[in-house]
């Protein structure tokens, strides 16, 4: 019998290899993680007490690691073996997004692992997009579209045998793995030829640009890498410096002294050089502009409650001021949205008590020892001191957020309207399996640690 590597070792592997490839083909990529390793190492210097939790919960050296990559995929069967290949990898669909309602013609979900240990061995995941070519008007062109889309092969050979191989044998050996890795990075990689002529990608172009950055190309490449900031606000105002351009606001929640849920920016993306072909087999030179650099600051995850306050507010705030795409009021949005947010509880007990966040519970030191009657209850539980509460990290994306960031990134235009709404059961379709749903995962999290702590409390003789 030979020997299986796990999936999450082939998940790290993966993870960076996709790095390395991606400083590669985008250099001003490399640039921004040079930039975050500066600003990580300066704020574990100047806040020992985070340092100390970090190295307590995380693994410091790899704090300034990818946490998160995009693909677009543009068929149903893209996107259902796209979930095989990442199964192998121990990443599973969690979530559906609809950004149609954003003028964007995608529904989304995110393929990341969902244990404790499998996160922190390794927390990579892919926002993964499918286009909706229902939204694009034009019953020519969408045709047309359809039609590239069925011919072309995104995976090689050899990635779909390791992964039908990694399927029958319950896991793959570790050359099989190292193999596997190779042959699905093909996937992620670049094309600077296009598959279309010039006149087809401009069509495209023109019915959305971002129909033609998944249509036109020979894959779906790796559009951006994400690693994480642990001071996000300070990476924004320093990309200038290192000669890259921010998008002009971070997305989500304002700067809080508890962060909730996910704050984002980007450096906005290059514009590269590609060639059509022009029938007659010689290649013309033009451009396309897909790729950047994001960065991310991860908060606690929020209960539906917590959630619908978060989004209200967020609205509410957009209603005072909405980010302009040039900049010109970053500075007054910021201050709305600040301003809008001082409802939300900004201290962890009063995020628990109001039931906003999901928290991890354990036993203090006095708790190890100690031993209860049958119906204390929690709350008084944490008022002797005897069980203490940790913030879950949120491991999932923001609709409002992605279209902000799929905005920023597919130029400063005019937006466009949509009409159709979410359509979740058409995406699970296409991509053979439900999507889980991230409410109930962080709500089973938590409860398992809380029924872990009073089993063992009630459990002591008193
Ligand atoms: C994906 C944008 C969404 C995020 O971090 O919210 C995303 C894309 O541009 O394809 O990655
Ligand atoms: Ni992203």
């Amino acid at each position: 019998m030979t020997k299986h590597v796990t999936s999450s070792d082939i998940r790290a592997a993966f993870s960076e290899a996709m790095s390395a490839m991606y400083r590669t083909e985008v250099p001003a990529y490399g640039t921004l993680m040079d930039l975050v390793a500066r600003v990580n190492k300066e704020a574990l210097a100047a806040n020992p007490a985070l340092r100390a939790r970090l190295k307590a919960t995380d693994n410091l050296d790899r704090i300034s690691e990818e946490r998160h990559g995009a693909i677009r995929l543009g068929t149903a069967d893209e996107l259902a073996m796209m979930r095989r290949v990442f199964a192998v990898m121990g990443m599973y669909p969690v979530g559906y997004y609809d950004l149609s309602t954003a003028g964007v013609p995608v529904h989304s979900t995110a393929f990341r692992p969902v244990g404790e240990e499998a996160l922190k061995r390794n927390p990579f995941r892919v926002f993964t997009s499918l286009l909706r070519l229902d939204l694009i008007a034009d019953e020519t062109l969408r045709k047309e579209a359809a039609d590239i889309l069925a011919k072309r092969q995104i995976f090689t050979s050899g990635a779909v045998e390791l992964t039908e191989k990694a399927e029958v044998e319950g896991g793959l050996s570790k050359e099989d793995a190292d193999r596997f890795v190779a042959e699905v990075l093909e996937a992620f990689r670049w094309h600077d030829k296009a598959l279309v002529d010039a006149d087809m990608y401009h069509r495209l172009h023109d019915a959305h640009r971002l129909i033609a950055d998944v249509v036109s190309f020979k894959g779906p490449h790796i559009n951006h890498l994400t690693p994480r900031a642990l001071d996000i606000d300070k990476v924004q105002a320093l990309m200038p410096e290192y000669g890259i351009s921010p998008k002009a606001v971070v997305e989500g929640p304002p700067t809080r002294d508890c962060p909730v849920l996910l704050r984002q920016t980007s450096f906005k993306a290059l514009e590269e050089s590609v060639s059509f072909e022009d029938g007659r087999g010689r290649w013309k030179a033009g451009s396309h502009t897909a790729r950047f650099g994001e960065i991310e600051q991860r908060g606690i995850a929020l209960t539906p409650k917590g959630r619908a306050l978060y989004d209200k507010l967020l609205d509410n705030s957009r209603k005072v001021v909405r980010p302009a795409a040039d900049g010109s009021n970053a500075k007054a949005y910021e201050a709305a949205l600040a301003q809008t947010f001082h409802v939300f509880p900004d201290n962890w007990a009063a995020i628990r008590a109001d039931g906003l966040g999901y928290f991890s519970y354990s036993l203090t030191e006095k708790g190890k020892k100690g031993s209860v009657l049958p119906d204390a209850s929690i709350d008084c539980l944490i008022a002797d001191g005897l069980i203490q509460f940790d913030p879950i990290v949120y491991e999932d994306f923001l609709p409002v957020s992605a279209a902000g960031i799929f905005q920023s990134n597919l130029g400063d235009g005019a937006q466009q309207e949509f009409v159709a709404g979410p359509n979740q059961k058409r995406f699970e379709a296409d991509l053979g399996a439900q999507v889980l749903n991230e409410f109930d995962h962080y709500a089973h999290i938590e409860k398992a640690s809380l029924d872990a702590c009073v089993s063992q409390l009630k459990n002591r003789p008193a």
